[in-house]
């Protein structure tokens, strides 16, 4: 059994966090994972309040344990969703995408543990001031929206910058990632690609099958020319939208205009042309499809034989 400091804070059994993954991360995943222990989050993602109104309801009915919303803080509704987890008095609420500060009172008065995903130990800084519960240290081995910093070089710099508990996310999917995250410092891991696969992980079969295809190096970073840059699986998509990035006769607006929506045709309608599959460099790493209960469990009994081990070459 592990433990640590993060599993009292939110008053979890196991010290994983299901990422908040746009389109992706509905009640159904969320509640799986919250109810074998872990801390299943919603993605709000681009979608309108209503819809993570929706989704609360429903993760309330599926699970008595603690969940959160993830807000994505580029989302237009981004406002609208920050009152309403305010509102409905979610046990934690994760941010994406931007700086959480403007909402930070709103959430921590309404009870919220807030824990903002942060690419740098700046931001981590500014989290804590801004009265963060915990952060979540991002290293850009994770599928989306990326930093530039790994998860090896990120998460013990973010662990000596802040006073609050560190949990680690980007290129971790199975228990030798949860063990070494440990090793860095953090007291807990998100993990969202190994998720995707997770049978509750309602997106269409598609885009499991090619998290299960892919290999090594099949994931590639696209948009940084727009300020965001984001990773997926390689697919004509993504080759497609590289050629225009480094295309000088290719404007901002047409780039944007071409990743609208694509997430949706991924998640939704597997279109295997022109949506884009958002999946971390661990991809090659997922073999099967599984409960998120044998998900979780698996990780930490891995993790737990690791740990135990840890000492084998101190003499
Ligand atoms: O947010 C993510 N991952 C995401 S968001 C997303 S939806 C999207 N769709 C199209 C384009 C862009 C996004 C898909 N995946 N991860 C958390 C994360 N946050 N990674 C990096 C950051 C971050 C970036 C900048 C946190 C704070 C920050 O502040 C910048 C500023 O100056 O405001």
């Amino acid at each position: 059994m592990i433990k640590t400091p993060i599993c009292e804070l939110i008053g979890i059994r196991h010290p994983v966090f299901q990422g908040g993954m746009a389109w992706v991360s509905d009640a159904e995943l969320a509640a799986a994972v919250s109810n074998v222990g872990g801390l299943g989050i919603i993605a709000a993602g681009n979608a309108p309040a209503e819809y993570v109104a929706e989704q609360i309801k429903k993760a309330k009915t599926l699970t008595s344990k603690p969940f959160g919303v993830n807000i994505m803080l580029m989302s237009p509704h981004a406002g609208a969703v920050a009152e309403l987890v305010a509102k409905e008095s979610v046990a934690v609420v994760t941010t994406g995408a931007g700086n959480p500060s403007r909402h930070m009172k709103l959430w921590t008065s309404a009870g919220i543990k807030v824990i903002p995903v942060v690419a740098s130990t700046g931001f981590a800084k500014l989290a804590e001031r801004s009265g963060a519960a915990a952060v979540i240290a991002e290293g850009c081995e994770s599928g989306g929206h990326v930093g530039e910093t790994t998860t090896m070089a990120l998460v013990p710099q973010v662990c000596d910058a802040v006073n609050i508990p560190v949990i680690a996310a980007g290129g971790i999917g199975d228990g030798r990632g949860v063990a070494a995250a440990f090793m860095l410092g953090a007291v807990g891991v998100q993990v969202g690609t190994r998720f995707l696969v997770a049978k509750e992980c309602g997106i269409h079969q598609n885009y499991k099958d090619k998290i299960i295809a892919a290999k090594d190096i099949d994931t590639v970073t696209t948009g940084k020319r727009l300020g965001h840059p984001v990773r997926s699986l390689k697919t004509p998509f993504s080759r497609e939208f590289s050629k225009k990035e480094y295309d000088g006769s290719t404007t901002g607006e047409e780039l944007e205009a071409l990743g609208t929506g694509a997430l949706k045709l991924a998640a939704a309608c597997g279109d295997l042309k022109n949506g884009c599959f958002l999946a971390g460099q661990i991809s090659g790493m997922v073999k099967t499809e599984q409960s998120a209960k044998d998900i979780v469990e698996e990780m930490m009994r891995e993790a737990e034989a690791i740990l135990g081990r840890a000492s084998t070459w101190v003499k």
